[in-house]
């Protein structure tokens, strides 16, 4: 009996960079998983730190790719969206959520837009709106502080928050998304970093060793480790926590590239220790 578990993964192909797909297929491919991409516009590198970059918008792909596999009933027991390519993707995602999933399909929409308490190139108030719209569709969120505050309309904080914000605006996702929560870059001490989980009724914290350097792409890698972990069947606290001693075991293997931080993290270097925490 064929009982790989098989995930939908709808982000874009920043062909260097090290971040969205070319991090999503690598590490949910490593924990066992069929991982069927929808590339939603392919660029030569991500747009955080490049200049220069190419982009091709892929929004008139997505339905055909879905219409397809609707036509040789394909079936996932996850979908996970991030990085969108256009404002209209938002809809689209909402089609191919209510067109893939099933009673026991997780969905997993990490809003990605921003991060340090800005916007991301490209993106508008418009377009968190949307995003914002859309997380009501998930079963979990993965926000960063950023992202968070756009899509609740909360002022950001720079460096460390209290646990009264953090509850404030935990409280604020909830009324967006009915879903569970895992909130990221939550800092209390100036020495330590993790994420604040939310599953309906109580708020957790989860916080590992914080290292000073900023790599790309480590939004990714997280929600990409949490979903693993999830779909391994770890509880959402359990793999909040996995996921962010991965992320510290990535950067411990990067901290030799400093300087380059737009190039993400070397997390290839670490699959055989993310099997080890994931028990497999
Ligand atoms: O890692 C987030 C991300 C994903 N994809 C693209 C990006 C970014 C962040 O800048 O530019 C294309």
């Amino acid at each position: 009996m064929n009982n790989q578990k098989k995930i939908a993964a709808i982000h874009d192909i920043s062909c260097l960079g090290k971040c969205s797909l070319t991090v999503a297929l690598p590490l949910l491919s490593s924990a066992g998983f069929e991982t069927c991409p929808v590339p939603t516009a392919v660029l030569s590198t991500h747009t955080g730190g490049f200049t220069g970059f190419t982009f091709k918008d892929l929004t008139d792909q997505i339905m055909p790719i879905a219409n397809h596999w609707k036509s040789i009933d394909v079936k996932f027991d996850a979908i996970y969206s991030g990085y969108l390519g256009s404002f209209e993707q938002l809809d689209l995602m909402e089609k191919f959520i209510n067109m893939f999933s099933e009673k026991n399909t997780l969905v997993m929409i990490d809003p990605v837009m921003a991060d340090q308490g800005v916007l991301y190139s490209g993106f508008d108030k418009k377009f968190v709106t949307g995003m914002a719209n859309l997380c009501r569709m998930a079963d979990i969120i993965v926000p960063n502080i950023t992202e968070a505050c756009f899509m609740t309309d909360t002022p950001y904080i720079d460096g460390v928050q209290t646990p009264q914000y953090i509850e404030n605006l935990v409280k604020k996702l909830s009324s967006l998304c009915e879903g569970k929560i895992v909130l990221t870059g939550v800092s209390f001490e100036e020495d330590k970093i993790g994420a604040a989980t939310f599953d309906g009724s109580s708020i957790n914290y989860i916080f590992g060793k914080k290292l000073n350097v900023a790599y790309h792409g480590t939004g990714d890698v997280f929600a990409s480790t949490l979903l693993a972990a999830l779909l391994h069947g770890f509880s959402l606290e359990k793999s909040a926590g996995i996921a962010i001693d991965f992320i510290i075991e990535c950067i411990l293997r990067t901290m030799d590239t400093v300087g380059k931080a737009h190039y993400g993290v070397n997390f290839e270097l670490c699959i055989r220790t993310l099997l080890d925490m994931l028990e497999i």
